[in-house]
């Protein structure tokens, strides 16, 4: 009889746990840089392998139509940690590496979601979001407000790109290895002491630019911006994801007994691409093609750090990108020349800049063993939505003024639902809303094309409409066989912006 008791007792005990276990998995938000729809195995590439990206994508949900809110950067990141469209708010563009931090710390965020249920939080990897109050950031002092004021505990970052300075880590509120004795000083306008600049001084480069990145050179590269001292913590640009991931994986085993978020915001596969030595010549693509091995290796040592430590089966992944890809982004590094067949936005046209699907729809993949069953869902879905499904996933409210963009979409994220989210904006140099198969593009006055880049940017002072279940590549403008479906979609669009205002 006692036995009997005793097994009852564990089975409960153990339900329970499990139970427990379930309503508060540990949440990692693997966060790729320019990694487009087309640059995984998983979601079709041949001439390269990404064994780590596709083991996550075979146990967990692969999306097909997920997507980031804006075809490049800091847009991207402002909504996906805070629920809310970046062209709603003036200065939400790529930002400089000396910008002031452009989340109000009053904004609900991601981390305030996790915070707020007792999780420990992180944010380690490329920031781009700005640092410091008005003014921006005292670069040998406290560097604050950060995301430290936006819920996350513990951060190591980069804080703008790899390719704008300063290019040194800032871990909590300060730079990483300063040497008080020399301080840093950055200025995006005019050169600041007498580091050489690649306009200058292009014998002393290591990697040539084809458009821009003419500034302080560091590290034998060209940077965007200029900046002088901090010498013994400028950042080694070739073992920086290996520095990463170490610092990922230290966070995690730290907190392997309670629940934890992690926002791993990979520097890859952004310019400059440096390859650490264990993949550069890897890919037989260059260094573009080699940086998305590194990126895949760095989400495997992620994977590989759970398993051993007996979490990976609570633990949610969710893998995405914040923009889509992009060839040659201002560094001579034979990205063009050895791309060959590869097709980095897969089927999708346009890329990174792009109004095309290509600028915002990317990889999207969920995770979470014990939960979440092996598949595959064409559900539509924004990236701004995450904020709103965690905190469903947390019973959580997120209290209707803050993420107003963000919808709650846990079903989806989860493989219960495959219902789309009822509209969908894509903001490039300006908007475009999907609803259903249909998309519309609003008309501007942007450039059609960049010759720098070599990209289909989309824009064109005529409304355009696609129907994209028959016509993926948006080939055919069917605006004008169609009117009554522009009126609608741009009527739809018209009244999203206008329900929180909108400076696009
Ligand atoms: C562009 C840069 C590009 C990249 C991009 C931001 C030039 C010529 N181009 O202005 O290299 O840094 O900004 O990329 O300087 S993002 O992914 O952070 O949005
Ligand atoms: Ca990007």
């Amino acid at each position: 009889m006692k036995t009997y008791y005793l097994s009852v007792l564990i089975t409960l005990a153990s339900f329970i746990t499990l139970h427990a276990q379930q309503k508060h998995p540990n949440v990692i938000v693997i966060y790729a840089d320019d990694l487009g729809y087309g640059d995984v195995s998983c979601y079709g590439a041949k001439r390269i392998k990404t064994p780590h990206i596709d083991q996550l994508a075979k146990q967990g949900i692969k999306f097909t139509n997920a997507h980031a809110t804006s075809a490049t950067c800091t847009p991207s990141r402002f909504s996906i940690l805070t629920g809310v469209y970046a062209w709603r708010k003036k200065g939400t563009g790529i930002a400089p590496g000396n910008a002031a931090l452009l989340i109000d710390t009053a904004q609900l965020t991601m981390a305030k979601i996790f915070k707020q249920t007792g999780y420990t939080t992180a944010a380690i990897g490329k920031w781009h979001l700005g640092l410091g109050g008005k003014g921006g950031p005292d670069w040998n002092g406290d560097i604050k407000p950060g995301p430290q004021e936006l819920g996350f505990d513990k951060t190591y970052i980069i804080p703008a790109t790899l390719d704008r300075v300063p290019c040194v880590i800032v871990a909590d509120h300060r730079v990483e290895n300063l040497d008080p004795k020399d301080p840093i000083t950055v200025d995006y306008y005019k050169k600041t002491g007498e580091w050489p600049a690649g306009k200058e001084n292009p014998e002393l480069l290591t990697m040539k630019s084809s458009n821009g990145h003419d500034n302080t050179l560091i590290n034998g590269i060209g940077r965007i911006g200029y900046m002088t001292g901090g010498k013994a913590a400028i950042w080694d640009d070739y073992t920086l994801t290996e520095k990463l991931t170490a610092k990922a994986e230290s966070f995690i085993t730290a907190n392997k007994a309670k629940p934890f978020f992690l926002y791993f915001a990979s520097p890859n596969i952004h310019v400059p691409r440096t390859p650490n030595k264990m993949f550069a010549g890897k890919s037989g693509m260059g260094p573009r093609g080699d940086v998305i091995l590194e990126f895949d290796w760095s989400v495997g040592r992620l994977m590989k750090t759970l398993d051993s430590l007996g979490i990976a089966n609570n633990t949610m992944i969710v893998l995405s990108s914040d923009n889509g890809p992009v060839i040659d982004d201002g560094y001579q590094d034979e990205a063009a020349a050895l791309i060959g067949t590869h097709k980095p936005a897969g089927p999708l046209r346009g890329g990174k800049y792009s109004a095309f699907d290509g600028g915002t729809r990317v990889p999207f993949i969920v995770s979470w063993p014990s939960v979440v069953k092996s598949g595959k869902s064409d559900a539509l879905i924004s990236q701004v939505d995450l904020v709103s499904s965690f905190a469903s996933l947390l019973n959580q409210k997120t209290g209707t003024i803050q993420a107003y963009d963000s919808f709650d979409m846990i079903n989806q994220l989860l493989g219960k639902s495959s219902t789309n989210r009822p509209y969908l904006i894509e903001d490039a140099d300006g908007l475009g809303i999907i609803v259903a198969n249909w998309k519309y593009i609003a008309p501007n006055n942007a450039a059609a094309y960049d010759y720098s880049t070599k990209t289909e940017l989309g824009n064109t002072k005529e409304p355009q409409l696609y129907n994209l279940s028959s016509d993926l590549e948006e080939s055919k403008n069917l605006a004008s066989q169609y009117p009554d479906k522009v009126k609608e979609l741009s009527k739809k669009l018209q009244q999203v912006k206008d329900e929180h205002g909108y400076h696009l």
